[in-house]
């Protein structure tokens, strides 16, 4: 298997799960921003020119959720509960939160403290990007009152919101009211498999 990669972004999410279940995989390095990324190879593999991408011998995917649940439904069933566990639903919920909820102001944040040239920076839409972040996580720290992990037991949704937990938290997210998400970020960032796939 193949994951085309780059440091700090969300193909850490893929490489992550691979560890956690024990699959043997090949690294295909970017760093973020390098232009063979839109060049025409890759594009061929995500017309986007994102990361992560997973090459499973005549299978290419896209998408770091979906990627999960098909490493998931393919080597790794017990991460993914099914519609007969009592799960099922919290388990779905929380999966998608990181894109659905997380991921868009997180996107909107980089893009006004990182990606633009100082000049074009907008301090108010930063702002903005940020108290909606802030305001989103807050869901999760009540739904991190009572669990471990956001299905209760650890799933492919903490490889995947867990990580845009861990990724809030280190762009300055306000955590300082947050000791259940704080405490869950610690919890993941411990775990063996996301310290190999962070630094990767
Ligand atoms: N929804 C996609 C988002 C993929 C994405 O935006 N990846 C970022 C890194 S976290 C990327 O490749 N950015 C490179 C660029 O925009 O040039 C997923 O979950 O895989």
């Amino acid at each position: 298997m193949k994951v085309y990669f780059a440091p700090n972004s969300r193909a850490v999410r893929t490489v992550w799960l691979l560890e956690e279940i024990g699959l043997p995989y090949e690294l295909e390095r970017f760093k973020l921003g390098q232009k063979e990324m839109r060049g025409p190879e890759y594009t061929r593999l995500n017309p986007n020119g994102r990361v992560p991408t997973l090459v499973d011998g005549d299978t290419t995917i896209t998408e770091s959720t979906a990627i999960a649940q098909y490493l998931a439904a393919k080597h790794a069933p017990h991460l993914a509960p099914g519609p007969d566990a009592g799960n099922f639903a919290t388990f779905l919920q929380w999966l998608h939160y990181a894109e659905g909820m997380i991921m868009p102001p997180v996107n909107n944040y980089v893009v006004e403290t990182i990606l633009l040239p100082p000049e074009r920076r907008n301090e108010a839409m930063a702002a903005r990007a940020l108290k909606l972040l802030n305001r989103t996580l807050g869901a999760a720290e009540a739904h991190m009152a009572d669990r471990d992990y956001l299905a209760g037991d650890f799933t492919i949704a903490d490889t995947i919101t867990g990580h845009a937990v861990i990724i809030s938290r280190r762009l300055g997210a306000d955590f300082s009211a947050a000791p259940n998400l704080s405490a869950y970020a610690d919890r993941l960032e411990a775990r063996p498999a996301f310290i190999a796939a962070d630094n990767a």
